[in-house]
């Protein structure tokens, strides 16, 4: 039998991305979206992230969020899998600052589209808020909470001085 889904799904290659992917859970909490935040591999765990993947859509997620390190191919892997909308988060991992799995998440070829958001902590929020922003294509109330936070980050800016 299987539980009900909750709207987004945030998976993530590793336990050592969730310090930086709590940033997605977290932000999508602070819009009030369930999610669920699950660790599955491309590389070591292919069989249970395809599994995932494949009953996604049937469960209710409307999008996915998959973020790893190194030759991150976790994001282009779901896309595979679903026709829902993936977004890719690139980790900065141990070597190049991330770029290998920025290019390993962006460089998909034509067919198979994977959102990718920038490296690390600013892609994980903006995975989460972009995700937001798909939800919010039919959910009125969710677009009335965006409008109010672009409108907070509107009055911060405006509101700070240089000393
Ligand atoms: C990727 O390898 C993960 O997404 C993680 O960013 C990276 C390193 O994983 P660990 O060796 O820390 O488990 O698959």
């Amino acid at each position: 039998m299987t539980t009900p889904a909750p709207l987004v799904a945030v998976l993530m290659g590793s336990k050592s991305d969730w310090e930086v992917m709590k940033s997605t859970a977290e932000t999508l909490k602070s819009f009030a979206v369930t999610h669920e935040c699950r660790v599955l591999s491309a590389h070591r765990t292919p069989k249970e992230a395809v599994d995932y993947i494949s009953a996604a859509a049937g469960r209710g997620t409307k999008v996915i969020i998959a973020a790893a390190g190194g030759a991150a191919h976790l994001a282009g892997a779901c896309a595979a899998h679903t026709i829902l909308p993936v977004l890719g988060v690139p980790m900065e991992g141990w070597a190049l600052k991330g770029l290998d799995a920025l290019l390993s998440t962006v460089q998909m070829p034509p067919g198979m589209p994977v959102g990718t958001l920038a490296i690390g902590k600013p892609g994980a929020v903006n995975a989460a808020l972009l995700a937001i922003q798909i939800l919010a294509l039919q959910d009125a109330q969710l677009a009335a909470r965006l409008v109010a936070y672009r409108d907070e980050q509107r009055r911060k800016i405006l509101s700070e001085t240089l000393t």
